[in-house]
């Protein structure tokens, strides 16, 4: 008999295909938001979930699902599964590194020019109507070429994000717990957190959310950065503290943020939908077709694995383990 699979969100069908050929499927065609309750109830029989970085996979959700023996997780982050709660019921749990790297810089990328270079503020103001006239001082934004970058987590995505800043011919600081094997090829230099925010004229943050980095930059972290900054984080939400963030872009300083993730996302902090200087996006890092099919094939790839008596290609954690591969 198949192994039953709880699959939360409606996903992409030639991975449902490649899901339904081994296992028995209970999925989300509709992709309808689940309540905790439907969850809960859905997960009862199952021995895999097939989730994403928006289900909380806690001691409650566990306890519910006593068949339970693996979650595959169709995200790098993986600070929605308490791990701990997992390793204890001897449940595995997999995620998608690598796959999104490159995308995830991209977007990284994206909003650091739009908010150095006001993109989406000029943009709006042209759509209002406001444009009659060109003129020497419109619009003034932070260069980017040749200046200095702050990469805070140099992991996959970082590196990838510092790669890039190669071109731009600019000074690249990161913060790390420990040193980047790949610094001396990067460029980059290591520093403190309090240095680089101090130095950089564009901060990226591209840290795993932890409960030793939740609100690793609030209200005197963002104190530090130079008024002429950006900000940019496309790691997760908590890592900033956002009604910090919006005080310090009410006042100018830093300059602007490019966020693509939010402490109680998708709900947004008061008052950062009405700042000219904040360029939003909705938690799409990973959002080009190869990225998003590439997660969603290797998180399919990780349950057939197990279904198969393997070890799952991308394991961040196996029972009785091998430790954890759950950098971002
Ligand atoms: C996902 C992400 O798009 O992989 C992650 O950790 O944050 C994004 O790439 C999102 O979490 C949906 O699962």
């Amino acid at each position: 008999m198949k192994p039953r699979l709880l699959v939360t969100r409606a996903v992409f069908p030639e991975v449902t295909a490649l899901l339904a050929a081994h296992f028995e499927l209970e999925s989300n065609p509709d992709d309808a938001l689940w309540s905790r309750d439907d969850l809960l109830a859905r997960v009862r029989d199952k021995e895999a979930l097939y989730v994403v970085a928006s289900d909380r996979i806690d001691a409650a959700l566990l306890d519910a699902a006593p068949r339970l023996r693996i979650v595959a997780t169709g995200s790098v982050g993986v600070d929605h599964v308490d791990l701990d709660a997992c390793r204890e019921r001897g449940v595995i749990v997999t995620n998608t590194p690598d796959v999104l790297t490159e995308a995830t810089a991209d977007l990284a990328w994206a909003l650091l020019m739009a908010a150095a270079r006001r993109v989406r503020e000029s943009g709006d103001w042209l759509r209002d109507g406001h444009w009659k006239r060109w003129a020497w001082d419109q619009f003034l934004g932070l260069d980017v070429h040749g200046a200095t970058l702050g990469i805070v987590g140099m992991g996959r995505i970082g590196s990838a994000v510092a790669r890039r800043a190669r071109g731009f011919g600019m000074k690249i600081l990161y913060h790390n717990r420990g040193v980047a094997p790949n610094e001396a090829e990067l460029g980059a230099t290591r520093v403190g957190l309090e240095a680089l925010l101090r130095e950089a004229d564009h901060v990226v943050l591209v840290v795993p959310h932890s409960p030793a980095t939740h609100h690793l930059v609030g209200a005197r972290e963002l104190a530090w950065m130079k008024p002429a900054a950006t900000l940019v984080n496309v790691a997760r939400g908590g890592i900033v503290d956002d009604a910090a963030l919006v005080e310090a872009l009410r006042a100018g300083r830093p300059a602007a943020a490019g966020l693509d993730v939010f402490e109680n996302e998708p709900a947004l902090e008061a008052g950062l939908l009405g700042l000219p200087n904040a360029v939003l996006t909705p938690h799409v890092g990973s959002a080009t077709r190869s990225a998003r099919l590439g997660m969603a094939t290797l998180a399919a790839r990780n349950l057939l694995a197990w279904a198969a008596g393997a070890v799952p290609p991308t394991c961040v954690q196996a029972p009785a383990s091998a430790g954890t591969t759950g950098q971002r």
